[in-house]
């Protein structure tokens, strides 16, 4: 077990590194790609970086106002309910999250969604990269039939989300996927969502992350987005997840 993990690090890693990463990224063991905190991450690419299927402006107001707002908040919200951020993890304190404010909920969720979402993506490089390969790609086709129609299935929940909100990809604890949507910004590790897993993959489909150049296109904007997914980094997750 123990050469398969490092076989599967040494090739995430690779993968990382053809997928558009940094050098200082892909020297990073990958297992800490995920290690969402109480803190904003740099953006592991340019505001420009995810043209044309986001564009730079609404990268960055995404980025330095809508995400930065959430942490910010988040910080202020665990001051004025003594939630020590040192002793406390996020994941932690999303799985009981009924026992604090409603402001907890949005920012605490509104944070590490984001986080989340930042590092599912990567400019696109190179078309070999554009669908899950390994265990994730196998369970994938095992549960949905093809790549091709989870792509639909997992568009559609994202299209039906009414509002703002999220779709998601999510991982049980018997090894079964399963897609669904939360509301605003609820995510699957809150004890109190109705979609409830390990994250592997999340979708925000707010406003705010399409509209400068799609508008009313939800759908347009669904259908760009899955050029731009860093599937090693999903692969990852749901290796960990599966441990
Ligand atoms: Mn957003």
């Amino acid at each position: 077990m123990q050469t398969d993990r490092r076989k599967f690090l040494k090739s995430t890693a690779a993968l990382l590194a053809i997928s558009g990463w940094s050098a200082a990224q892909s020297e990073r063991s990958p297992w800490q790609v995920d290690d969402i905190s109480y803190q904003q991450r740099p953006l592991p690419y340019g505001y420009a970086s995810l043209e044309p299927a986001i564009d730079a402006l609404t990268m960055e107001i995404h980025y330095t106002k809508h995400a930065a707002g959430y942490t910010k908040n988040l910080s202020d919200a665990c001051l004025a309910e003594k939630v020590d951020m040192r002793s406390t993890s996020l994941v932690s304190l999303l799985a009981q999250i009924s026992n604090y404010s409603e402001k907890m909920r949005n920012n605490a969720g509104g944070h590490y969604n984001h986080e989340f979402f930042w590092h599912s993506l990567r400019p696109v490089v190179d078309a070999t990269v554009a669908a899950p390969s390994g265990a994730l790609g196998a369970a994938i086709e095992k549960r949905f039939g093809s790549f091709n129609s989870f792509k639909e299935q997992f568009s559609d929940v994202a299209k039906a989300r009414f509002g703002s909100g999220w779709a998601w990809l999510v991982l049980h604890n018997d090894g079964s996927l399963q897609l669904g949507s939360t509301p605003n910004q609820d995510n699957p590790l809150m004890n109190t969502a109705t979609l409830k897993g390990t994250p592997l993959l999340g979708l925000d489909v707010w406003e705010h992350a399409y509209y400068l150049r799609y508008q009313n296109r939800r759908a347009d904007y669904i259908a760009s987005w899955w050029s731009l997914i860093n599937w090693p980094v999903v692969s990852m997750r749901y290796q960990q997840g599966l441990r």
